[in-house]
């Protein structure tokens, strides 16, 4: 029942994406050039070409189609100047709101969430993380199956509305919700197993490594471990958690987890749905926050990060900053960061700088004497 792919490829040519932001009068440009940004990664993650990025501002949001009907037509021009196969908007979208922005401009059109869990179907490859996944589609889907019910029904029955479109959503609305009950139950099957496997090893000291999608989690925990975790420059290369051993000579012993990585405005029913992968965070006595030293926005990728945890755990855990990638910092630049992060320790997991220090203090928590 997993969505089809959302971006398919014409031949060997990408399919040509126009990105647009709408966003109202109290938004800063910078936030919404960054927020295109990620967007547009996103995108070529997903396997499309980002042919031009559009920013609307607006004093009021039509509800019918965001922007106003003037713009959507703009769009249709622009779409068909630029051939123009798929419009994403940065924003979550209803259903009504694509069709009716479909109808105008006579493209397909995305959101922001629909794209991400594209991604996430295209990179699941465990059997927990296709179901996570599915689970997350379905209930993106379901509240606009409702919205679309409530829609033909305010119609007041038109022709070909009323009828037998509410019967077929009827007939969805209960399958979907079927199948969300049963990926739920086959979902805590595995966070049952996993739980009784983490038991067998609870004398073990145990880590997590979080942090947002692309800062380095999985090199980190390859740099550490000697290990061969898939990474990647793309977004979400990592949908599983994969627990590996931290072995600290002479007889330090550690486990240590790399994770799924986290992004602003993750929907939430998306984390609600990776329950059973983020139950190492859970588990975990201290978490590594690993941040890609090199990016503009560091300080909001750090809150972003720090919100999904408050969320996600009740206590405060343990968690050690660790800034990553520099190696391609320049001098100044990282003692800038050092000065506004004293507590942080500053790393390159790809070029094996500051792991030995990290080792070290992770030995000394955990066993208040070590030398890495
Ligand atoms: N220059 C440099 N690149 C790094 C470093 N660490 C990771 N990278 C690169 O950054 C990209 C992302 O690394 P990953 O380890 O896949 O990041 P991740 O946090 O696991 O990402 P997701 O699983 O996709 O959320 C890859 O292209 C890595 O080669 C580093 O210390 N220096
Ligand atoms: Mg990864």
């Amino acid at each position: 029942m997993n969505d089809k792919k959302i971006l398919t490829s014409i031949g060997d040519g990408r399919e040509r994406v126009l990105l647009v932001a709408v966003v109202d009068t109290k938004v800063h440009r910078w936030r919404v050039i960054q927020s295109l940004e990620e967007l547009g990664n996103l995108t070529n993650t997903a396997g499309g070409e980002v042919i031009e990025s559009l920013m609307q501002v607006r004093h009021r949001f039509n509800p019918a189609t965001l922007m106003g009907t003037g713009k959507a037509q703009e769009l249709a021009a622009i779409s068909q100047q630029l051939e123009i196969d798929l419009l994403i908007f940065d924003t979550e979208l209803t259903a009504a709101q694509i069709r009716n922005i479909e109808d105008i401009v006579g493209v397909r059109v995305i959101d922001r969430t629909t794209l991400i869990l594209d991604i996430f179907s295209k990179h699941a490859r465990t059997k927990e993380a296709k179901l996570q996944v599915e689970l997350a589609q379905l209930k993106y889907r379901l509240p606009r199956l409702v919205g679309m019910g409530l829609e033909f029904s305010r119609l007041g029955g038109g022709i070909g509305t009323r009828g037998p479109g509410e019967k077929k959503l009827e007939v969805d609305r209960r399958r979907i919700k079927e199948r969300i009950a049963t990926l739920k139950k086959m979902l805590k099957k595995i966070e049952y197993s996993k739980k009784v496997q983490r038991k067998r090893r609870a004398d073990i000291p145990k880590i997590a490594v979080v942090g947002y999608t692309n800062a380095g989690k999985s090199s980190l925990v390859n740099a550490l471990t000697h290990s061969r975790l898939v990474t990647s420059g793309q977004l979400f290369s990592t949908l599983d958690s994969n627990t590996k051993v931290l072995f600290v000579p002479p007889k330090y012993k550690m486990l240590i987890s790399d994770t799924v990585g986290f992004l602003k405005n993750l929907p939430h029913d998306l984390i609600a749905s990776f329950h059973a992968t983020l139950a190492e965070v859970l588990e975990a006595d201290v978490l590594i926050h690993i941040v890609d030293a090199t990016a503009e926005d560091l300080e909001e990728k750090i809150a972003t990060v720090d919100n999904v945890l408050e969320e996600l755990c009740k206590d405060a855990k343990h968690s050690v900053l660790v800034l990553n990638k520099i190696d391609r910092l320049f001098d100044e630049e990282k003692e800038r960061l050092k000065h506004k992060y004293p507590r942080a320790m500053f790393v390159s997991a790809v070029e094996n700088l500051g792991l030995d220090l990290l080792r070290h203090n992770l030995c000394s928590h955990f066993f208040n004497t070590c030398t890495a």
